[in-house]
């Protein structure tokens, strides 16, 4: 019969114990819970264990913990044990304290639980009592949270990679992570595979810290932490299915896995094997969304300077279009190629377009606008193939409220644009954001990243510039405060940085009340990514968080399309809390260069500083959306304005979400957000 007590039986150093006398000195047991009439259960429980109580010459200072179920068919089949080994320095200082029993009791999590338990020291008398893990509650600790926080994502992806390959050892090396991993690991493989015929092979068993030089390897799913071991490398063929476990797993613990289990017909696989190779076959091949026609050639990132576009004179254009109006919005579905040429949606309208035969037109510097372009009729191939690869032509779709605006000529060659959002209360500082990123794109500081850009609507953009830029970076005050609680359309580019051409967007979404709902639905449901703009002066104890990230996080649930989306988080207006750590850090750090181990430091950093700062409610985007990250920066990088402004890494947050976003098809790029 199995019982939900646990037996524990004490190991000291030494050469006479329990069973006798020892011919070399090691680890004797010197008090078990068994019953003391019959030595038979300690013998037989010294000998299954033994391979794994050999000492080291010399230990360390923490303890290290040992877990195993032993599978069907063995001695000891149905039962686990649980050693927590401890050796501050040589073989003499050695004990273990062993707890063991039904694997249906001592699951891994149990094992992890009991970590910080006050283990008892290694000379009680020598009868030790059972022990009852209901009422060490007390002392049983979670690590749900732990083990969903950003700085495991990436060694989470990698270690999930091996552990699909299949059962075997792993090694790791330890950092203060390691229970938190391997948390997340049970966590992960036990939504998958608990109580499946070929469960005993893929219940994980692992040892924390282990210092020998050798030692052995239970069978089965093994994973072996060990100080200043090399990180494992993920394996090729199972990262992505890795990374999709990951993803659901950080974004929505086990209750997501559990969709995904169902959702992913992996239910009726009564193996784990089979569920396992089920989700690698469906898992995309490559972490990033791709355009849907883009020629996939390994694009390796690349660092090529673009030269900075020389301003044109400030044209008298119209102010930055608004798209409030019902029914400007036509959702648009992904570009498809028909017969007669590409849809393509307009980033500006987001109207959707049949490709081909439209005018064109020409911007005229002189006269700060477009202007119909007459291509002569005695005009040669060549000449007319001049004249029409800077040529625009007009977008036939625009909405009631919008007025006409134009699209390079080549823009059917883009696919549907990315679409991106700026979403935050009212004077959290978005349209200061967009206008401070709009000026650097301008100076070409998007080069250093290997990314050119070119503004799609030339009148637009310039009239951008003036009534956006210019007033900030020249004249050195404060931007108006905009219109809130309606969409508006701020600027667009075409986008280049390794593998196709693509447009970006960006759109001025909300302030704290989306008077406009259906309009921002609208919105939500074509666009890619989100920059999530929190203001640190409102964070604060009792604090619900923003409103609007709220309600976009709501609408984008509601319509099922959370998983769709990337965010970046920015904890904007940094320059005011410059001194807090790790704001001061992070703000001396601005290289143009896309590391995504160091984007998930920063995210890691930013995520603790809220967390820090009672701002849990502003890290929901990050904790709900497919991809994401958190980056420090401020629009201005002062409170006076007038004594003129200084961005501080304003285009991180875009940098990050074009990768996020399948624009940046790096091997780095695949990696950020995750
Ligand atoms: N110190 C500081 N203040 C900022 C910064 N960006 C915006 N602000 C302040 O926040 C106010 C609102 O900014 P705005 O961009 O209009 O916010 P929006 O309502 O979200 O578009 C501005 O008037 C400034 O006072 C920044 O980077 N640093
Ligand atoms: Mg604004
Ligand atoms: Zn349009």
């Amino acid at each position: 019969m199995t019982t939900s007590l646990l037996h524990q039986t004490l190991y000291r150093w030494g050469t006479t114990g329990r069973l006798g006398d020892l011919r070399d000195p090691g680890l004797c047991p010197v008090a078990s819970s068994l019953d003391p009439s019959s030595t038979a259960e300690l013998r037989r429980w010294h000998d299954l264990v033994e391979p794994w109580l050999r000492l080291g010459d010399r230990g360390v200072a923490e303890p290290s913990f040992f877990y195993t179920a032993f599978p069907a068919g063995t001695a000891a089949a149905g039962e686990a044990v649980l050693i927590r080994r401890v050796q501050p320095g040589d073989a003499r200082t050695a004990s273990a304290h062993l707890l063991f029993g039904s694997a249906g009791v001592l699951t891994p999590r149990l094992a992890l639980e009991l970590r910080d338990w006050t283990w008892a020291p290694a000379h009680l008398p020598g009868r030790a009592p059972m022990v009852n893990p209901t009422s060490l509650i007390a002392y049983r600790s979670g690590l749900s949270d732990a083990a969903r926080t950003p700085a495991l994502r990436h060694p989470l992806v990698t270690l999930m990679s091996r552990v699909l390959a299949g059962p075997g050892t792993i090694e790791a090396p330890v950092t203060d992570d390691t229970m938190a991993l391997l948390w997340a690991v049970d966590d992960i493989c036990t939504v998958l595979g608990s109580g499946l015929r070929d469960w005993d092979d893929w219940r994980v068993a692992f040892e924390t810290n282990d210092e020998r030089l050798w030692s052995a390897d239970p069978p089965g799913m093994f994973l072996r932490f060990r100080r200043g071991v090399p990180p494992p490398g993920a394996e090729p063929s199972t990262r992505a299915a890795a990374l999709a476990l990951v993803r659901q797993y950080v974004t929505g613990g086990t209750n997501a896995l559990r969709d995904l289990r169902s959702s992913a017909g992996l239910n009726e696989l009564d193996t784990m094997a089979a569920r396992v190779d089920r989700l690698i076959a469906d898992a995309p091949p490559s972490a990033a969304p791709a355009p849907a026609s883009a020629a996939r050639t390994p694009a390796p990132a690349a660092r090529t300077p673009a030269p900075a576009e020389s301003a044109p004179a400030p044209p008298r254009g119209r102010g930055p279009a608004r798209v409030a109006a019902a029914g400007t919005f036509r959702a648009s579905a992904p570009s498809s190629t028909t017969g007669k040429g590409e849809q393509v949606s307009c980033p500006i309208c987001l109207g959707r377009l049949d490709w081909g035969g439209l005018p064109l037109y020409t911007y005229d510097r002189g006269l700060n606008q477009y202007t119909e372009l007459v291509v002569p009729k005695d005009a040669n191939r060549e000449q007319r193939a001049r004249m029409t690869r800077t040529a625009s032509v007009r977008c036939p779709n625009p909405g009631d409220t919008m007025t006409a605006h134009y699209l390079p000529a080549g823009y059917g060659q883009y696919g549907s644009p990315a679409v991106y959002g700026f979403i935050g209360g009212t004077t959290s500082g978005k349209t200061h954001l967009v206008a401070a990123m709009v000026a650097a794109i301008e100076r070409g500081e998007l080069g250093g990243y290997g990314i050119t850009a070119q503004p799609v609507d030339l009148d637009r953009h310039q009239a951008f510039l003036r009534d956006m830029v210019r007033p900030l970076f020249t004249e050195s005050t404060w931007l108006t405060p905009t219109r809130e609680g309606e969409v508006a359309f701020a600027d667009a580019f075409v986008i280049s940085g390794g593998g196709r051409q693509r447009a970006v967007a960006l759109f001025d979404v909300a302030g704290s009340e989306l008077s406009n709902v259906g309009d921002a639905k609208r919105f939500l449901d074509i666009a890619d990514g989100l920059v999530f703009v929190a203001d640190p002066t409102r964070f604060g104890p009792g604090s619900l968080g923003d409103p609007s990230f709220n309600t976009v996080l709501s609408l984008l649930r509601a319509s099922g399309r959370l998983s769709r989306v990337s965010a970046a988080i920015v904890l904007n207006k940094a320059d005011l809390f410059k001194f807090d750590d790790p704001i001061a850090h992070w703000l001396t750090r601005d290289s143009a260069v896309l590391d995504a181990a160091e984007v998930l430091d920063e995210s890691a950093d930013v995520f603790g500083y809220m967390r820090q700062r009672d701002a849990e409610a502003w890290t929901r985007p990050y904790l709900e959306c497919d991809r994401a990250t958190l980056h420090v920066a401020s629009a201005t990088g002062t409170d006076a304005v007038e004594r003129g402004v200084r961005p501080q890494r304003v285009l991180r947050p875009l940098v990050a979400l074009m990768a996020m976003t399948g624009l940046l098809t790096s091997a780095e790029a695949k990696d950020i957000g995750i």
